[in-house]
C-alpha cells in the first residue's frame, strides 16, 4: 500500500493501476472496477464489521479516559465545548473549518470526480466519500447517480400534502411537510414493525437515507414552483447528475448555475455532528425513529435564523441595505448600517459562528467562485465591502468570539446573479444537501449500534448548591 501525503501527490494516484489503494488526509482512496466496487451498499457492508470492532475496542480498552471537564459555563452556555457525541463523517477545526473525512474543502474540490473538467465537485462523490471514508472514482460516482435516479419518484400524495398548505407558507414549512408525507414509505419502520435484530437496523436506514436524499429534490423544486412560478413545475432530466438535475427542476439551465448548485449541494452537507440540524437529526434518530422523521426534526433546526435560515436573511439584509441607501453604498453607509441592525437587537446575518474562529472556508472557496464567475456583479462586490466592514464592528462590540463570515455570508448573492432571487426559499437547498450529511451518518449511528441519547439535565438550584459543596 502506498502512502501519499501531500495534494501534488493526487494526479500521480489518479494514474495508478487499479486495485491500488493509497492514502490522502487519513482518507484510502481504493482505485477498483468490479461490478460490486460500484455499489455503494456493497463497499459499506465490507466496512461495517471492521468499524464495529473499532467501536467495542474504544470502549473497552479506552471507555474510561477523560476528555474534559464540564462547567457551570458549559452548562449554561449551550454545551459549547463539551465534547458528546460520536460524529464520523466531519470534523471541524476552529481554526481551519470543516473536513470531511480528513478532507478540507479545497483537497476535495481537488480529489472528487467533477462533471466537467476543472468543475465543482459532484455532491454524489462527497456522499461516497462520507459513507465510505474513501474517495471514489467517476465510475462510482456515476454509479451512484444512476441508483439515486432510480430511487426518486415520489408518491403522489407527497405534493397532495404540500398543495394542503396555503402557497404563502414558508418554503421551509412546506418542504418539511413534504418530507414528513414521504415519511409514510420508511423501509426501516416497516422492518422495524416486522421485528429485525439490531445488526440488521442499518440496511432499512440505508434505504430510507437513499430514497430520502433521491426524492428532495423533486420535491423541493415542487416547492419552488408552486410558490414562485404559479405551480408550472419542470419534468426531471435524469441523464443529468444529481446537483444539476435540481437546478434544471428548478428552471435553471445555465451550466454555471449547475456548477454553483454542484458546489453548493456539496459545502452544505455536513459540519460535525453539534450543529442544531445535525445533532437534531442524530438525537431523534437514537430514539430509533425512521430517518424520514429524524430528517424533518432536523429541519425544523436548520430553519432557524441563528442557524441554515441565516442564508435567506443575508440576502435580504443586504437588499434592505440598497432599497436605504441605493446601490452605491458607501462604506460609512454600511458602517452605520450594520449599527443600526446591531441597536435594534438584531444580529449581523452571515457573521459569527459557534466553532469556527476564522473566516468560514465554505466562504472562501464561494467568493473564489464568484471571482471566476461574477466578478462584476454589484451585490458581490456588497458582500466583499462587508467583509472589510463588518469583523471591525463586531470585534468592537466586546463579546462576539468569531467576527469573521460564515458560510451563509455569500451563498444569497451567487443564487441571485443566475436568478434564484427569492431569499425566502434559500434554507430549502440548505436542506435539500443536509440529508446527505445527515443521512451518512445515521446510517453509521445504526451500523455502529449507537445507544439513545439521553444527557442528564439539571436545575439552577441543583447548581447552586454543588457549587456551594465545591467551595467548601
Ligand atoms: N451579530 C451580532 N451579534 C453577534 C453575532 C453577529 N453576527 N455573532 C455573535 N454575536 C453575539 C451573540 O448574539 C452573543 O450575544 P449575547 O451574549 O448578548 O447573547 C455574543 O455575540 C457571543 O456569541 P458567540 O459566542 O460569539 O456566538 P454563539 O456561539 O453564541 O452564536 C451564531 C453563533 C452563529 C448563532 C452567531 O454568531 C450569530 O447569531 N450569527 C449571525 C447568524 C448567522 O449567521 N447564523 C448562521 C451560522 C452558520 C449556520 O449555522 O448556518
Amino acid at each position: 500500500m502506498a502512502f501519499f501525503r501531500g495534494l501534488t501527490a493526487v494526479s500521480r494516484i489518479r494514474s495508478r493501476m487499479a486495485q491500488e489503494a493509497t492514502t490522502l488526509g487519513g482518507v484510502r482512496w481504493l482505485q477498483m472496477q468490479s461490478p460490486s466496487d460500484l455499489d455503494l451498499k456493497s463497499q459499506l457492508q465490507e466496512l461495517i464489521p471492521e468499524q464495529q470492532d473499532r467501536l467495542k475496542k474504544l470502549k473497552s480498552e479506552h471507555g474510561k479516559v477523560q476528555l474534559g471537564n464540564i462547567t457551570v459555563d458549559m452548562v449554561l452556555g449551550g454545551m459549547r465545548g463539551m465534547i458528546g457525541m460520536l460524529w464520523e463523517t466531519s470534523l471541524l477545526d476552529p481554526e481551519e473549518g470543516i473536513r470531511f473525512r480528513g478532507l478540507s474543502i479545497p483537497e476535495c474540490q481537488k480529489v472528487l470526480p467533477t462533471a466537467i473538467k476543472g468543475g465543482e465537485p459532484l455532491p454524489e462523490g462527497l456522499l461516497w466519500l462520507l459513507l465510505t471514508g474513501k474517495v471514489p472514482t467517476k465510475e462510482q460516482v456515476d454509479a451512484l447517480s444512476k441508483e439515486l435516479v432510480t430511487r426518486s419518484s415520489v408518491p403522489g400524495h407527497v405534493y397532495k400534502a404540500i398543495d394542503a398548505l396555503p402557497v404563502t407558507a414558508h418554503p421551509m414549512t412546506q418542504f418539511t411537510t413534504g418530507v414528513m408525507a414521504l415519511q409514510v414509505e420508511s423501509e426501516f419502520q416497516k422492518a422495524y414493525d416486522k421485528g429485525m435484530p439490531k445488526s440488521k437496523f442499518w440496511e432499512p436506514t440505508y434505504e430510507d437515507c437513499l430514497n430520502l436524499i433521491a426524492r428532495l429534490p423533486p420535491v423541493a423544486s415542487y416547492v419552488y414552483r408552486r410558490i414562485f412560478k404559479d405551480g408550472k413545475t419542470i419534468a426531471a432530466d435524469n441523464a443529468l447528475d444529481y446537483a444539476a438535475n435540481f437546478s434544471h427542476m428548478l428552471g435553471f439551465d445555465d451550466p454555471k448555475m449547475l456548477e454553483l448548485m454542484r458546489l453548493y449541494v456539496t459545502i452544505h452537507t455536513d459540519h460535525e455532528g453539534g450543529n442544531v440540524s445535525a445533532h437534531t437529526g442524530h438525537l431523534v434518530g437514537s430514539a430509533l425513529s425512521d430517518p424520514y422523521l429524524s430528517f424533518a426534526a432536523a429541519l425544523n433546526g436548520l430553519a432557524g435564523p441563528l442557524h441554515g435560515l441565516a442564508n435567506q436573511e443575508v440576502l435580504l439584509w443586504i437588499k434592505s441595505v440598497i432599497g436605504e441607501t441605493g446601490s452605491d453604498v458607501t462604506t460609512d453607509q454600511l458602517k452605520e448600517y450594520v449599527w443600526k441592525t446591531l441597536k435594534s437587537g438584531k444580529v449581523v446575518p452571515g457573521f459569527g459562528h459557534g466553532v469556527l474562529r476564522k473566516t468560514d472556508p465554505r466562504y472562501t472557496c464561494q467568493r473564489e467562485f464568484a471571482l471566476k464567475y461574477l466578478p462584476e456583479d454589484p451585490l458581490f462586490q456588497l458582500v466583499s465591502k462587508l467583509y472589510e466592514v463588518v469583523p471591525p464592528i463586531l470585534t468592537e462590540l466586546g463579546k462576539v468570539k468569531n467576527p469573521w463570515p460564515n458560510v451563509d455570508a455569500h451563498s444569497g448573492v451567487l443564487l441571485n446573479h443566475f436568478g434564484l432571487s427569492e431569499a425566502r426559499y434559500y434554507t430549502v437547498l440548505f436542506g435539500v444537501s443536509r440529508s446527505i450529511g445527515i443521512g451518512s451518518q445515521l446510517i453509521w449511528d445504526r451500523a455502529l449500534g449507537l445507544p439513545l441519547e439521553r444527557p442528564k439535565s439539571v436545575t439552577m438550584e441543583w447548581l447552586e448548591n454543588h457549587c456551594k459543596k465545591a467551595a467548601a
